[in-house]
């Protein structure tokens, strides 16, 4: 099969959809961490953060472009957190490059 995350953008694994544009997809994690929880993702495979690069990093920076809509959208005026895990240390878990969204009740200080 291919990739979890390009099926999920492709539609052909459903997803709860909370954006989409040409660059970035976002849906709601299957496993919430928080009351608000979203995956925000490039339309294109890049396989963690250690893969961007000149080429493809307009899609990290239309991620970043999103994020802030996507909070207000959530009403996350009370703050948030993005977090990307990157590699086995970091418990990347799909590797399809992906920010958590991490929002709606006072978050836990320790990220580590
Ligand atoms: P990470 O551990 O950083 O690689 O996060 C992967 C996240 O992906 C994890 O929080 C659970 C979520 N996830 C895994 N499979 C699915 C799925 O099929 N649908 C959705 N919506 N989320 C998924």
């Amino acid at each position: 099969m291919d990739c979890l995350f390009c099926e999920i953008i492709k539609g052909n694994i459903p997803s709860s959809k909370v954006y989409e544009d040409e660059y970035v997809y976002a849906f709601r994690d299957i496993n919430p961490q928080a009351p608000v929880h979203i995956l925000v993702v490039p339309k294109v495979h890049i396989s963690s953060a250690d893969e961007i690069n000149a080429e493809n990093s307009v899609y990290v920076a239309k991620i970043f472009e999103v994020i802030p809509e996507i909070a207000k959208n959530e009403s996350l005026g009370g703050g948030y957190r993005v977090i990307t895990n990157c590699g086995a240390d970091a418990c990347q878990s799909v590797k399809h490059l992906h920010f958590h969204i991490l929002g709606g009740a006072q978050l836990i200080e320790k990220m580590g």
